[in-house]
């Protein structure tokens, strides 16, 4: 076939559309790599002969499944739980587990193949999965958060392995839901083995994984800032979220120099006007984690803080912004209010939190953004950090994994320096990781032939 006759964007788009009805959260992650993509395989025959992206998007398998369970007061409550298989063509299905009303098949479909360049960048062994449930966590007790996790890893353990697939936390999966689902996954199989990562320390887990995602964003930001001979130091964070990855975030932020303005949730955002320094940062850790509690109380704590109800904190001004919490929640125009009050580096946390067209204006403005694919790739690095020390049967020191971590977010930053580098001191970081991470893939599928 000549190059002239491969179907073009639009027309692949199309097909995706088609083939993904209802899917929107999936058919957009596609639509933002392919955009890219297409313009580099321009000139490569063999990825458009041998269909590499068509196959990438479409996962190796998605396996979805009831989950039942009984409530304290002995209602039989119904859930419904997937993993979605992306990819595996460089190391085992990998990436986590999300409990929260908002899943659907199409939101993990568009997380596991995220993941899948993602795991790609970290330059480690690592395929592409996702998985999670509708589960609500919040207001339940801790007893029915077990039943729930125990019933869903008695379906789940089927389809992993160390091998295989290995699940980590994700929204509302932390370490307390790893323990349930690795107490029920060792007492159904009688096997201990690394099938879980984000594990307790004294279980196999490794030193840094809870912290790995919010410090690597951060770590990524200042590797971005120094491309400009910046760094964090007196410079103004807006940050959204306040689980795992916002809070690390903001407390790498601090031991940088930095000042935070504002945490959120999915009930407004805080802003703390004297910066939230590590004393209301491990205020808000035990609050939200430990109490469960709502970010709107950091106010009566904090009282010089302001709490603003059912917003997002992009319009507050500031130097950097870390969009922590969830996808699409930062628009178009919430990336050209950022843009218009003198922003000048967006590091993602969460993964795909800005919209398409958020994407376009800040590709347009030629600010510092980095995609969540790029920055928030250290949590599941440690996670394969985890998944090494698993196998070795033993533990690495924490200045090791420091270093480590460190070292994994520069080299994803050159990667995406060596594709995305437009010239005129401006580099497209979300080209550059599109590019870098297919690559890697599309190259080793195409050593496996049409499987
Ligand atoms: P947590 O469950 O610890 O925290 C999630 C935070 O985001 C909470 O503050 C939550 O608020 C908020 N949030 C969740 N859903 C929504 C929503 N629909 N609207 C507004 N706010 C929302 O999760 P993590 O910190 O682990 O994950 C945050 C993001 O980071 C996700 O996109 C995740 O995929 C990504 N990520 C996580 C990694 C990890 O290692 N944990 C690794 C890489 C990326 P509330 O309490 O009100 O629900
Ligand atoms: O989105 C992600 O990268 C994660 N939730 C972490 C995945 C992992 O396997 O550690």
């Amino acid at each position: 076939m000549a190059v002239s006759d491969h179907v073009d964007l639009p027309t692949f788009m199309e097909g995706v559309k088609k083939r993904n009805p209802y899917q929107p959260e999936f058919v957009q992650a596609v639509q933002e790599v392919a955009e890219d993509i297409f313009e580099f395989m321009q000139d490569k025959e063999e990825y458009h002969s041998q269909q590499i992206l068509r196959r990438i998007a479409e996962p190796d398998r998605v396996v979805s499944f009831r989950v039942c369970w009984e409530d304290d007061n002995g209602n039989v409550r119904v859930q419904r739980g997937w993993r979605v298989q992306n990819n595996n063509a460089i190391g085992p299905y990998k990436g986590g587990i999300r409990f929260h009303p908002s899943v659907t098949e199409s939101v993990l479909k568009f997380l596991a193949f995220e993941q899948t360049f993602k795991n790609a960048l970290t330059g480690l062994p690592m395929g592409g999965g996702k998985g999670g449930s509708n589960f609500n966590p919040k207001g339940k007790s801790v007893r029915e958060i077990m039943r729930f996790c125990q019933s869903f890893m008695t379906e789940l353990y089927r389809h992993i392995g160390a091998d295989i697939d290995v699940p980590a936390g994700d929204i509302g999966v932390g370490g307390r839901e790893i323990g349930f689902m690795f107490g029920q996954y060792k007492r159904i199989t009688n096997n201990f083995t690394g099938v879980l990562t984000g594990k307790g320390l004294e279980w196999g887990g490794s030193l840094i994984r809870t912290e790995a995602t919010g410090y690597g964003a951060v770590y990524f930001l200042a590797n971005m800032l120094a491309t400009k001979s910046e760094d964090l130091t007196g410079k103004t964070a807006v940050i959204s979220g306040s689980g795992n990855v916002a809070t690390h975030a903001a407390e790498k932020i601090v031991q940088l120099g930095g000042k935070v303005l504002t945490l959120s949730d999915s009930g407004g955002y805080i802003h703390d006007p004297d910066g939230i320094d590590q004393e209301k940062i491990d205020w808000v850790k035990t609050h939200k984690t430990h109490r469960r509690g709502r970010i709107e109380e950091y106010v009566t704590a904090f009282p010089k803080a302001t709490f603003v109800a059912g917003k997002t904190p992009w319009g507050v001004p500031c130097d950097v912004a870390l969009p922590c919490a969830t996808q699409n929640e930062l628009l178009g125009d919430d990336a050209r209010m950022l843009i218009a009050n003198g922003c000048k580096a967006v590091a993602e946390g969460a993964n795909m939190p800005t919209d398409l067209d958020g994407v376009h204006v800040f590709k347009a403005a030629k600010i510092l953004y980095a995609p969540g694919k790029a920055s928030n790739a250290g949590g599941v690095a440690v996670s394969g950090l985890e998944m090494s020390q698993n196998s070795e049967r033993r533990s690495w020191k924490e200045e090791e994994l420091q270093q480590m971590l460190k070292d994994i977010m520069s080299g994803i930053h050159k990667s995406c320096l060596a594709y995305g580098d437009q010239g005129g001191g401006y580099i497209d970081y979300v080209k550059g990781a599109n590019i870098a991470g297919f690559k890697k893939v599309a190259d080793a599928m195409l050593a496996f032939g049409v499987v």
